[in-house]
């Protein structure tokens, strides 16, 4: 039998690149540039399986291709809020996701977020690197404690409660959170975690609120300038869920006229691109959407995928499936 047609497109790290290419019939984007709406178009009736990441948008619109040979998006990522799963599911493709692996690494960076801008670690890297350093005094640089503070969490699953389990074990911090899907109050318990009964009781009451709810049409904007108003002036704002859950518009202004007292952010609105006005804040902590890029977790993302491949080319259900 033939093997089956894929298409990576963007380029994974060499070890998956070649453990796939043993499996299956390959092709690679060579440039590793995001491919346009007429490209995905055209890879859907091309290849039995298209690997897409965040960067593809997989609209209704590039659902209409035609002809269509494509039956799986083994998608290398946990967030597939660029696929729209309506359109796939109703042109019969099954679509899968890299959940579990990259936790960890995500979390780390939301932590690393919390305690950059906490602690004025990205403008003190820059006044050194500008050579604007004039030696230690007792109120040099001085931003908020971290240890012992209350954090808030948005969206309790894997990341939120691994986000949980650093403040809790390792910064001895009080833990609330909001969920539409609570866990069991056991695993609550571990991380000393409580609930409260919605966003605007975790925003009033947190010192760091941090966003682990996925990217959707419902959690566009879920926090706006009404919600970011309920933040204490000495709070933080952390996200590395998407973008779009945040209105960059109203984070800008809380930023500027200091109603918030800073935020740190992976992931933006309309990325690669993002509100200008945010380069100018030094209470912005700004980092590249890498939560999950390191070299161990991108390696194992790629390998679940290639795990959900193999199961849905034997006629399996893939490990990972979303619909
Ligand atoms: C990935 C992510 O880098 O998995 C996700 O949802 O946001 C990131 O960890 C990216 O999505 C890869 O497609």
């Amino acid at each position: 039998m033939n093997k089956p047609k894929i298409l990576l497109t963007r380029r994974w790290p060499e070890a998956a690149e070649v453990r796939l290419k043993e499996l299956f019939d390959v092709c690679l984007n060579l440039d590793d540039q995001p491919l346009s709406t007429g490209q995905l178009q055209e890879a859907l009736g091309q290849y039995d399986a298209v690997l897409p990441t965040v960067t593809d948008a997989f609209t209704a619109e590039v659902f209409n291709a035609e002809p269509l040979r494509t039956k799986i998006l083994a998608n290398f990522g946990v967030g597939y809020n660029h696929i729209d799963l309506e359109a796939a599911k109703a042109r019969g493709i099954t679509v899968t996701n890299t959940p579990d692996v990259l936790t960890d690494c995500t979390a780390d960076i939301a932590f690393g977020l919390l305690l950059a801008v906490a602690r004025r670690i990205g403008e003190g890297e820059r006044i050194v690197r500008a050579g604007q350093w004039k030696g230690w005094r007792p109120n040099q640089m001085l931003g908020s404690k971290v240890t012992g503070k209350t954090l808030g969490i948005i969206g309790f699953g894997r990341i939120g409660q691994a986000m949980a389990k650093r403040a809790h074990f390792g910064f001895d911090m009080p833990v609330i959170y909001y969920t539409p899907h609570p866990p069991s109050p056991a695993l609550c318990a571990q991380f000393g975690a409580s609930p409260r009964d919605s966003i605007e009781a975790v925003l009033q009451e947190a010192d760091f609120v941090s966003l682990h709810c996925p990217g959707s049409k419902a959690n566009r904007h879920l926090i706006n300038a009404e919600r970011l108003a309920l933040m204490k002036p000495s709070a933080y704002l952390i996200n590395t869920a998407r973008g779009d859950v945040v209105e960059s518009e109203a984070l800008v202004q809380a930023l500027k006229n200091q109603t918030i007292a800073g935020a740190g952010l992976d992931v933006y609105e309309g990325e690669p691109n993002l509100h200008p006005d945010f380069l100018e804040l030094n209470n912005a902590v700004l980092v590249p959407h890498f939560g999950s890029a390191t070299t161990e977790t991108r390696i194992a993302m790629a390998m679940r995928v290639i795990d959900n491949l193999i199961a849905f080319f034997n006629g399996e259900e893939p490990g990972d499936k979303v619909i």
